[in-house]
């Protein structure tokens, strides 16, 4: 059996997964992971680069002898390089508060209509043309010949060799979506180089020979899907083209898969998107706050059981208050009990008494707004939904997946775990010539392979449809 290397750096942890294939057989072993703490210098947060860099070669050492490596990770955010390849400066996090005052500004000088019709993306404040925008004028980006996201980045150092994986290139609002090809008019208008965006590849292209890493076994880098979503999205179990998905770790992406982009007026005031998705498709959604609720709680509140807190949550009363979950005022770190707490009362409920209190006002929060993005998701694609699928870390959370069923009225399958790894490896072993056919086929070898649970939506007497009216 061949094995591939999948490299899947998420916001809250990187891992290395091993994945392994033939007749009828698809193993998956997590070998390495490791922490993924930003870091805050001179006012400005940072992702620890070198540090993940670090995880990434010791879980490829461990990996031990691999045909492949495919790297993902999450999207928007770069590095910037000089002519010699040379990393100018650490790359900013998206959750950096440095595009705030840009962004709107930007949207408007280009022109938000325009802007939809060429990328078909969201306004999130940190989209890359944003965060370009913010770091204007700025030496770096003077200095700059390169501008490589994350995936591309790991990929470089690994190889050398330099691109732009069109799936992750798809995020950065420079990038036309119908065309699929770098968006020059508007990368001119934006004041930026066009030399500073590298030449296009797509998932299943070879990249490189691994070169000058220390590595006990020669390899090389494939490119795969390395918007983490879009490896995700691969790794979706689906039969069939009537579901829905939801890749809930860090964020929720809550959406359909579509052969066309929508870029209807509906559908850019909805602030739905269109991102590039494997084999031509368009991953359709919309970015929900996601576990990052949770994460900032437990972060704040030291060493935690979570099974037990999810078991105290899951017994707490529901809907005794309800955010609106994609509020930006949840966006940045830090306090976020408190910022919960604070938008409960100005919405005038109840603010939540205890960590369980708190924890179920976020799950039925993400479970309103996961209710929501699934009802405009098939309203503006015409798309029929009749199962979400719901991938990442929050398949672990029974009480989130069970109240997702229960607010949308369907049924939730949930896992795999690790499907953006899984995602990852699909392609690679494509690549290869090992697994064939379109992803149809890849998601049946998923099916086989994977357990998935499912939750059936329970009857609720329209109390779904009363906190759906309380929230704005
Ligand atoms: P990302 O790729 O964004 O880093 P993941 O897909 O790894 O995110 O998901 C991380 C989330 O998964 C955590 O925030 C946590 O809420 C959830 N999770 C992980 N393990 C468990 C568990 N045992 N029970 C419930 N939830 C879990
Ligand atoms: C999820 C994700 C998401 C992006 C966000 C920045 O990890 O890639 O799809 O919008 O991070």
């Amino acid at each position: 059996m061949n094995a591939y290397a999948a490299v899947d750096l998420g916001a809250s942890s990187g891992r290395v997964v091993v994945g392994r294939l033939g007749a009828g057989r698809f193993d998956l072993s997590t070998v390495h992971r490791f922490a993924n703490e930003p870091v805050r210098a001179s006012g400005t947060l940072h992702w620890d680069v070198l540090s993940l860099w670090a995880g990434v070669l010791e879980g490829l050492r461990v990996a031990g002898p691999v045909h492949s490596v495919g790297i993902d990770s999450w999207a928007v955010d770069y590095g910037l390089l000089d002519s010699r390849g040379a990393l100018l400066g650490n790359p900013v996090h998206y959750r950096d508060g440095r595009t705030a005052d840009v962004w709107r500004a930007t949207a408007e000088r280009l022109g938000e209509k325009r802007l939809y019709a060429t990328t078909g993306l969201q306004q999130l404040p940190f989209n890359t043309l944003y965060q370009l925008a913010a770091a204007a004028g700025s030496p770096q980006l003077a200095a700059a010949a390169h501008m490589l996201l994350i995936p591309d980045l790991i990929a470089y150092w690994l190889t050398g060799e330099i691109g732009a994986e069109e799936t992750n290139a798809s995020t950065t609002q420079l990038y036309d979506v119908r065309a699929r090809g770098w968006a020059t008019d508007l990368i001119a208008d934006a004041g930026l180089s066009p030399d500073l965006f590298p030449p296009l590849r797509r998932p299943g292209d070879q990249i490189g020979a691994v070169r000058d890493v220390d590595l006990p076994y020669p390899t090389s880098v494939v490119a795969v899907g390395s918007h983490d979503t879009a490896s995700a999205v691969v790794g979706v179990p689906a039969d069939g083209t009537d579901f829905a998905y939801i890749s809930c770790g860090t964020w929720s992406l809550v959406g359909v898969e579509l052969d066309a982009p929508v870029l209807t007026e509906a559908s850019r005031l909805a602030n739905f998107t269109n991102e590039g998705g494997v084999d031509g498709t368009i991953r359709y959604l919309r970015n929900v706050m996601g576990l990052w609720l949770l994460q900032e709680c437990l972060r704040s509140w030291g060493a935690t059981d979570l099974d037990a807190l999810l078991r105290a949550a899951a017994a707490a009363p529901a809907f005794a208050a309800v955010v609106d979950a994609d509020d930006p005022v949840f966006l940045a770190p830090g306090g976020m009990a408190e910022r919960l707490a604070a938008e409960c009362r100005r919405t005038g409920q109840p603010a939540p008494a205890s960590r369980a209190a708190v924890v179920r006002c976020i799950m039925d929060s993400l479970a309103l707004a996961h209710r929501r993005a699934v009802r405009a998701a098939v309203a503006l694609s015409g798309r029929d939904v009749r199962v979400v699928h719901l991938v990442g870390g929050g398949a672990r959370n029974a009480l989130l997946c069970q109240l997702t069923a229960d607010a949308c009225g369907l049924p939730v399958l949930a896992g795999p775990v690790e499907a953006t790894a899984v995602g990852n490896v699909l392609v690679q072993a494509r690549a290869a010539g090992a697994v064939r056919g379109d992803l149809a086929s890849l998601r049946k070898l998923v099916r086989e392979t994977h357990e998935l649970r499912r939750y059936e939506p329970r009857v609720d007497g329209g109390a779904w449809d009363e906190v759906d009216g309380r929230v704005g």
